[in-house]
């Protein structure tokens, strides 16, 4: 068993240190910033430089405040981008995935990408952050169900990086509530046994969907902008057994999104 499995399975994770391309997570963030823009120009009127990082945040505070729906569909559409789904599938990725144990990996869930600030939360909520969980109580798939987690800027404590309890991938699923988006484990967990991770640009963070972890606090005034990937094992007996469960469920809405829409003229315009 190579040394990097080892770690993997004793601690429930790996850091690796300069193993992305800076490169190829720009062109992810670029992607993600000039969806935004569109929408940030639509909402204020604003046409902002992706590049200058407050005014550009700012931006994306002022259209989360003016209109929270479309925020919320923008976060969803920068997930279905191009570049995000490559990397997902990269073959540098799925080597990394054999090599801490799933022997045919498969993806678990489509790639997420997360923008984490006080400032993009509704009433003080704290949805802006994940409590304490496990990846696999939403996965449910394979039990060495696996996630590569990594900031797409230079991520240490002040801006929240994720914290990780090192072995509790061990010890077993822990009974939860259902709040935000992965929920929050109930039982009783000793916030001092939590590590404070941290990245540079390149560092991905690989773990076991069973691990412990949170997001850390994010005090400063800028968006902890990250990405998660999530994958099964197709060998693993027990996924096979439970006939390749897969809980993330994707409907279509039930009605129309845009009442009365599109008109027939519209429709001959766009086939003209
Ligand atoms: O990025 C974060 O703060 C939380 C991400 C996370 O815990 C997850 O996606 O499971």
């Amino acid at each position: 068993m190579s040394t990097l499995q080892q770690q993997f399975n004793n601690d429930g994770y790996v850091i690796l240190r300069d193993f992305l391309d800076k490169d190829l997570i720009n062109s992810i963030y670029t992607e993600a910033r000039k969806i935004f823009a569109a929408q940030i120009k639509r909402v204020t009127g604003k046409s902002v430089d992706i590049d200058d990082k407050d005014a550009f945040e700012n931006a994306m505070f002022e259209f989360f405040e003016k209109d929270f729906n479309a925020f919320v569909n923008t976060g969803k559409t920068v997930q279905h981008s191009f570049s995000l789904h490559r990397l997902g599938v990269d073959p540098q990725i799925e080597r990394l995935l054999k090599q801490v144990g799933l022997e045919n990996p498969i993806i678990g869930a489509r790639p997420a990408m997360q923008f984490n600030s006080r400032f993009l939360s509704k009433d003080g909520s704290k949805h802006w952050k994940l409590d304490a969980h496990q990846d696999w109580r939403t996965g449910q798939g394979s039990l060495d169900s696996t996630v590569i987690w990594f900031p797409m800027v230079d991520a240490g404590a002040d801006i929240g990086a994720l914290q990780v309890i090192p072995g509790s991938h061990k010890t077993g699923l822990k009974e939860s509530n259902t709040s935000g988006y992965q929920g929050g484990i109930t039982a009783g967990i000793n916030d001092n046994e939590f590590i404070q991770t941290e990245f540079k640009v390149g560092d991905i963070l690989v773990f076991s969907a069973f691990l412990i972890h949170q997001s850390g606090n994010n005090i400063t005034n800028n968006i902890r902008w990250s990405v998660q990937l999530r994958y099964n094992n197709l060998e693993e007996p027990t996924f096979i057994e439970r006939g390749y469960p897969m809980a993330y469920i994707y409907a279509p809405e039930k009605e129309l999104v845009t009442p009365n829409f599109p008109s027939v003229e519209q429709l001959q315009t766009v086939f003209s």
